[in-house]
């Protein structure tokens, strides 16, 4: 596939000697016992016999719709069965979904269905008061498939057809094609796509399961968007499958929708972001729900305070495993047997024995054992090249294929890594990367703005909120320049996704600069610390 950077022919041949890499498929990962539940979505209840059929139908639907081996199509739908439905069915004939977020816009999924060439687009007719139609009428597909209501569109419920005829017979896919594409948290202007191939990624969730302890016996509760890396394969909907366990999809992870589920289907596992982690432990002291069977709860996304995840045996009655992981590959999780100690102090060692970890200086060299750096790794299923980005992937990778993650880490002697910070010019707000210099851009296409610089806000419960700092322009003054509402108006107008709007807003005169020019985010966020965004004291909106 053109765009996508493979693993130099060496690493192959040991990744595959060692055992990293097998040729099982994405499509091959339901491996439960055919009447088991494999699935609870709303009220539907799927066993594995009947989601492979369903997969299987829908499939030979997309076929007929002529999507083949090898073609992209733009994925965006919320936690329902459709999501895992249309993901299987794509997987099996070797057409890659590309994973956009339920909460993506215009702005993105366009970009994404150029950027990817994507011949069709399938998305939820409506979710949470946003019509996708609508959306979907002027994006650069050929098909656009809809669950629900299609109008004018095709009914994904059309593709699941049983005609009776032997579907036509799919060129099936090679494991070391590129089975799904990621969505990256994004440094840049623009998001940039991951590709992980059938063979890197089956690996990388069924290593996980393995770690997790997952059995045919675990009930794993999604609560985060089944399109995000962790809850789809660390180890996730996939890990469960291949491990014969039963998946259950909550719309959110709001206590009022998850906590009765748990009940209800004695879910056993869960993967949260910090602030839901946070939102339990309050919720868990006045809710009535029967909790007992949770046996272990993931968190993950951003960093969780050591203080809360001690909290959480007490208080929610389960083990924690804290997981640092990232969409281009390497996962670390905290062990199940480890002391307690290293669960509750730092984010877990990496999952496999063949990933690479280096901690480097800005000279790009190894940093004294114990002392903080640059986190580097290659490994068997970390990627070697985002997708179609020849410039970025200049810098985001060393010559010799370690990838940059941009977190300051420490690792420690038993080889935990502890997550002391960023480097890269992102903000995680609450598990949600927002990439700084994409929201800029959209700010600074606002008429009234001379130039922005966005900055993380530490904040107790998302761990950091988002400033935008702006300076507008002269002839803007006299109203004063676009408060924070007009700021997010101005932002749905152009299609930016709701979690990317800043929750603060701070105009200045002029930038703090570093001794080469470069805005200091560095001062600004120090002045915001110290509760003086602007030196001359300007106001806040
Ligand atoms: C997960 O994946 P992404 O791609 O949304 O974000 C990756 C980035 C990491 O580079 C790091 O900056 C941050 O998110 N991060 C954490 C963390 N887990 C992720 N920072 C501190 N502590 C943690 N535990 O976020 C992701 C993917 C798979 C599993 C879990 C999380």
């Amino acid at each position: 596939m053109d765009g996508f950077t493979p693993w130099p022919s060496d690493l192959e041949a040991r990744y595959k000697a060692e055992g990293y890499w097998g040729d099982r498929l994405l499509g091959d990962v339901l491996r439960g016992d055919p009447g088991r539940t494999a699935l609870v979505a709303g009220a539907e209840r799927l066993t594995y016999a009947e989601l492979d059929r369903r997969a299987d139908r829908t499939a030979a639907g997309f076929l007929r719709l002529g999507i083949r081996r090898g073609d992209r199509v733009v994925v965006q739908l919320p936690n329902t069965a459709a999501f895992v439905v249309t993901f299987l069915a794509l997987v099996r004939i070797g057409a890659a979904p590309v994973l956009a977020l339920p909460a993506h816009r215009d702005s993105e999924v366009r970009y994404l269905c150029e950027l990817a060439e994507a011949r069709a687009y399938v998305s939820a007719e409506t979710d949470g008061g946003f019509d996708y139609r609508s959306m979907a009428r002027t994006l650069p597909v050929e098909h656009v498939v809809v669950d629900g209501d299609a109008q004018e569109f095709t009914a994904l419920a059309d593709l699941d057809i049983d005609t009776g005829e032997e579907p036509g017979r799919p060129d099936r896919p090679d494991p070391s094609d590129v089975g799904v594409f990621l969505l990256s948290g994004g440094t840049t202007g623009l998001p940039k796509l991951i590709p992980r191939t059938h063979r890197d990624y089956v690996y990388n969730l069924q290593a996980s399961a393995e770690v997790c302890g997952f059995t045919r016996d675990t009930v794993y509760l999604v609560v985060l968007p089944a399109a995000h890396n962790f809850a789809l394969a660390c180890p996730g909907i996939l890990g469960v499958f291949a491990t014969g366990g039963t998946v259950v999809l909550a719309p959110s992870g709001s206590p009022d929708e998850a906590f009765p589920l748990i009940e209800r289907e004695r879910a056993t596992v869960c993967a949260v972001v910090p602030p839901i982690a946070m939102l339990w432990l309050d919720a868990a002291t006045w809710s009535e729900e029967d909790l007992s069977s949770l046996a272990l709860l993931q968190v993950g996304g951003a960093k969780f305070a050591a203080a809360r995840a001690a909290e959480v045996p007490a208080v929610l009655g389960c083990a924690v495993q804290q997981v640092f992981g990232m969409a281009e590959g390497l996962l670390n999780y905290t062990r199940l047997d480890d002391p307690r100690e290293l669960v509750e102090r730092t984010q877990g060692r990496p999952l496999s024995p063949a990933d690479e970890i280096r901690v480097v200086d800005e000279d790009g060299k190894s940093v004294p054992p114990g002392e903080v750096g640059e986190l580097l790794t290659r490994g068997p299923y970390t990627l070697r090249g985002y997708y179609r980005a020849p410039e970025h992937n200049a810098r985001s990778f060393t010559p010799d294929g370690f990838y940059r993650t941009g977190d300051l880490v420490r690792e420690l002697p038993s080889g935990h890594l502890v997550v002391e910070g960023r480097e890269k010019d992102q903000i995680n707000r609450g598990g949600d990367k927002i990439s700084a210099e994409e929201l800029e851009n959209h700010l600074l296409a606002h008429p009234a703005i001379h130039d922005a610089a966005v900055v993380g806000l530490p904040d107790p419960m998302m761990g950091e909120r988002t400033c935008a700092f702006l300076i507008v322009r002269e002839a803007a003054l006299p109203g004063g320049g676009p408060a924070l509402r007009e700021i997010k108006d101005f932002l749905r107008g152009r299609g930016v996704a709701a979690y990317k709007f800043p929750d603060r807003v701070e105009h200045v005169d002029r930038f703090p600069r570093t001794p080469v020019g470069k805005i200091s985010k560095k001062e600004l966020a120090a002045r915001l610390a110290a509760g003086r965004p602007d030196d001359q004291g300007r106001g806040t909106t």
